[in-house]
């Protein structure tokens, strides 16, 4: 697969995606974008794959939305832009595979954003965080409203929102934004490590266990217990589901075939 801006490597059934813009800091232009979905689509395709790693070239991560691209849009412009990233957004929640943010560097704006639509996220000791959009004159556009004060203090959140003051990785670990902080050197052995043991269970086990919590998170606590109920037991229509519970008992590894 050919990219501009972007670096797509698997290994392990695990794909590391990397955004690799560095010289504007790897912020999301329509070629990145575009990059993206391509490689969104091949994620959602191939049953190869298990899971992703989202990373980012040089000293950022994702620094946001590129603005030398959207300063002079009109509204309709911007619409039909934004409306595409926000779309790419909702296809990291949407596919049902494991995506891992290893966040190296400046996640701002756009760049929160993305990392937040990702199932969780590891920091490394120089990741920067913030939705500085008020700085611009703008507000959060691509999720981070509504995603920022479900994963963190509400009361945060708007603080974090309101200011566009930055948030550091060892502040992001402690108000829940991130599940872990590494040194640089060490960000993506760690990020291997936990999507190398993920990758090795069942396939649908992922894939129902990431549409029982995102859709759970979206409805009542107890439509969303029905909702797991109906996951739980199509495990059971699954040739893994009988290898593994037939390798308990005979006290050997499960040899799983997805
Ligand atoms: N866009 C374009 N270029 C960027 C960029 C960005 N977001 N961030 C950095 N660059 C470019 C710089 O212009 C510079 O380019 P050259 O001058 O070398 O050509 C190069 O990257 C290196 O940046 P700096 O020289 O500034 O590097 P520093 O280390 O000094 O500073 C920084 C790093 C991350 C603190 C700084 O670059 C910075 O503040 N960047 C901007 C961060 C930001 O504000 N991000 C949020 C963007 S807004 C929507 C509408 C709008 C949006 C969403 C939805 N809808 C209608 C739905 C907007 C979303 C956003 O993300």
């Amino acid at each position: 697969m050919e990219f501009q801006n972007l670096l797509f490597e698997v290994a392990d059934r695990v794909v590391t995606i990397t955004i690799n813009r560095p010289s504007a800091l790897n912020a999301l232009n329509n070629d990145t974008l575009t990059d993206l979905n391509k490689a969104l689509d091949e994620v959602a395709k191939n049953d190869g794959i298990k899971g992703v790693i989202l990373t980012g070239t040089g000293k950022a991560f994702v620094a946001g939305a590129d603005i030398s691209q959207m300063a002079s849009y009109t509204p309709e412009q911007c619409r039909a832009y934004m409306g595409y990233a926000q779309q790419t957004f909702n296809r990291i929640e949407a596919i049902e595979k494991p995506f891992l943010a290893a966040v190296n560097g400046y996640a701002l704006g756009g760049g929160n954003e993305i990392c937040m639509a990702c199932d969780f996220r590891y920091a490394s000791e120089k990741a920067i965080f913030g939705q500085p959009e008020v700085n611009l004159g703008i507000m959060p556009g691509f999720g981070g409203s509504q995603r920022l004060p479900r994963l963190v203090n509400p009361g945060l959140a708007r603080e974090i929102i309101y200011s566009g003051r930055n948030v550091t990785a060892e502040e992001a670990l402690r108000i829940g934004l991130v599940n872990r902080v590494c040194a640089p050197e060490a960000l993506m052995d760690e990020a291997r490590a936990i999507m190398k043991t993920i990758a090795s269970k069942p396939a649908h086990s992922l894939r129902y266990a990431k549409t029982s919590i995102n859709r759970g998170l979206d409805t009542d606590l107890y439509k969303a217990i029905q909702l797991e109920l109906e996951l739980v037991s199509l495990c059971f229509s699954s040739p893994d589901q009988k290898e593994g519970m037939k390798a308990f008992l005979e006290k050997r590894p499960a040899n799983f075939a997805s």
